[in-house]
């Protein structure tokens, strides 16, 4: 598809919530090395939509623009490792269902887009390291982290020599 956007839906953290994150990924840098993300990367994906065509665009930017996105919360406090890519996160001990009900929301919009959701599990994740090694047991910090949100954005991944840029297309309307 030559013309078709990379895209994905993602919850986008406000000023202090990305300094929190940013913070946390240096610490984790010490302790697993790898490349941590740019801080105005940071980032939750609820949605990932992969290349999608152009003549879509408009309808996905309308979807995101009306999509009641709530007023909640959640806690950010264990870290994992995804050993394909060597990607360090961030994500939650205790299930997460407001983010699990708001991902499935999301997906119900989409399917009306013609999308369909993946078949694997939605795991909350915020990539913090890529190309890491794995944490050694007890080599991470202590973290609890609250993340309040009240939108949700649609995002572009330019691919660039220097990496993928993201690029905010539209956001949501709080519900
Ligand atoms: P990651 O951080 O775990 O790599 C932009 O690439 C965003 O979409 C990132 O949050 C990335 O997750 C996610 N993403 C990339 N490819 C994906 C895929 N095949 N399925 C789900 N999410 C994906």
């Amino acid at each position: 598809m030559a013309n078709g956007r990379r895209l994905f839906l993602a919850l986008w953290p406000d000023p202090a919530v990305r300094e929190a994150l940013a913070r946390t990924a240096g610490q984790a840098h010490l302790a697993c090395h790898g490349r941590p993300v740019a801080p105005e990367h940071l980032h939750l994906t609820l949605a990932f939509l992969g290349r999608v065509h152009d003549a879509r665009l408009a309808s996905l930017v309308a979807l995101t623009e009306a999509f009641p996105c709530p007023a909640e919360a959640f806690s950010l406090d264990r870290f994992g490792y995804f050993p394909r890519g060597g990607v360090l996160w961030l994500g939650s001990q205790a299930p997460t269902p407001r983010l699990t009900t708001l991902h499935h929301r999301l997906w119900q919009a989409l399917a009306c887009e013609g999308l369909s959701p993946p078949e694997r599990t939605f795991l909350p994740h915020v990539t913090l390291l890529r190309h890491a090694v794995p944490p050694a047991p007890g080599a991470l910090p202590g973290i609890a982290l609250n993340w309040h949100y009240t939108q949700l954005r649609l995002i572009e991944s330019v691919i660039t020599e220097e990496g993928p840029r993201y690029e905010g297309l539209a956001t949501s309307a709080s519900a």
